[in-house]
């Protein structure tokens, strides 16, 4: 197995939870699929083993169940057209064709009753994830989800035209495009649905708040990158993570670009848990909810992703952790050198030097 790497257990101080229904919804989300025809028959099964109904119920521990299994057959959605259609198949390496695609698919999301796409079964699955948004989001909400949804369009676009030439992005561009690609940003409007509120936008589009859900994005993606590692770089097909980014740019071996993406992902995650302690004290209660789902959106995405089958299988066993370290490898509050990031440290006040007692 020469492309295995053991990643290490990565550091969480973020408690685990569950929705107590994450069994029913995880088979919902499965029945979903087939009723909707999501992706090719093979993708399908693997995406209906995967437990995206419980990576769900672990977003939205406390949430609205109908707008849990929303998320899951969403999640579900997105793998489809992230495996499907850029990963895995032919638009993926062509980027020009890739667009007019995607802009369809789009259009559906904004208009679902427009009459095109028709026959084609992630349109159809996107109507009625679109049906059932109506219910739960304000009009604003809605709007945002759209707009979300162009943004990680656009990065896979960027991302297929790397494909396509077989290309590695740098540092700072890969960590842009990774803000997007992971279709975290996707998430966010369910993030406010499941509890049912709209956070006012002086608070959302706060500049210090987005830095807080950026960081969020970059943790998430940062360790979906170590643990879907194994997944991703098997075989011969392209793939881009920030391991190959570090090892392409940086000329590190494999076991340098670990401990480098892990002091990364450690960093931005001290950062966070200041911002975040910081944006609670003085925010509204809607705004303490949304930086709370933050958190579980993150330490959700780690649970999910050290067990679930779509990284590792009895068959195929990634060597990944089974647990959680509870200090950080790296505790710099020296913002990382990534251009497009770096301004996330002057968001944050200062850790507070206790003071010197005076004799
Ligand atoms: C993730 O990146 C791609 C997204 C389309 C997955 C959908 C998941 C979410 C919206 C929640 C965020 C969760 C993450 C990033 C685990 P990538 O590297 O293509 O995912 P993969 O599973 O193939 O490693
Ligand atoms: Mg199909
Ligand atoms: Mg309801
Ligand atoms: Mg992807
Ligand atoms: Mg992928
Ligand atoms: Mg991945």
């Amino acid at each position: 197995m020469e492309h295995g790497m053991l990643i290490p257990p990565v550091y969480s101080p973020i408690p685990p939870a569950i929705h107590p229904r994450h069994k029913l919804i995880d088979q919902q989300t499965a029945a979903w699929a087939r009723t909707f025809d999501i992706g090719s028959p093979e993708l399908r099964e693997k995406l209906v083993g995967q437990e995206i109904g419980t990576f769900a119920a672990r977003i939205l521990p406390e949430g609205d169940e109908e707008v849990i299994s929303l998320l899951a057959d969403f999640v579900l959605w997105l793998f489809g057209v992230d495996d499907g259609h850029c990963e895995e198949g032919e638009l993926g390496t062509d980027p020009k064709e890739l667009v007019p695609e995607l802009s369809r698919l789009l259009r559906i999301a904004q208009n679902p009753e427009a009459a095109m796409l028709t026959g084609d079964s992630l349109a159809a699955g996107l109507r009625d994830l679109r049906r059932r948004m109506e219910q739960h989001a304000t009009p604003a909400q809605l709007a945002r989800w759209v707009d979300a949804l162009r943004e990680y369009f656009l990065s896979v676009v960027w991302e297929a035209s790397h494909r396509s030439k077989n290309t590695v992005p740098d540092l700072n561009d890969y960590a842009l495009m990774r803000l997007y690609d992971g279709a975290t940003s996707v998430v966010m409007p369910l993030l406010e649905m499941g509890y049912g509120y709209e956070l006012q936008p002086h608070e959302r589009d706060a500049t210090s708040v987005r830095a807080a859900a950026e960081m969020a994005y970059f943790i998430i993606t940062w360790d979906n990158d170590l643990f879907s590692y194994h997944k991703e770089s098997r075989g011969q097909q392209y793939y881009l993570n920030v391991l190959r980014v570090l090892e392409h740019h940086h000329g590190l071996e494999p076991a340098e670009a670990l401990e480098v993406a892990v002091a990364q992902r450690d960093r931005v995650m001290c950062l966070f848990l200041r911002l975040r302690d910081h944006l609670s004290a003085s925010g509204s209660p809607q705004l303490r909810q949304y930086l709370e789902s933050l958190s579980c959106f993150i330490r959700a995405a780690q649970d999910w992703g050290i067990s679930s089958h779509r990284y590792t299988t009895p068959e195929d066993p990634a060597e990944l952790p089974t647990t959680f370290r509870d200090t950080p490898t790296d505790d710099s509050e020296e913002p990382l050198d990534i251009p497009a990031i770096a301004w996330w440290w002057d968001a944050v006040p200062e850790k507070r030097v206790p003071a010197v007692p005076q004799g």
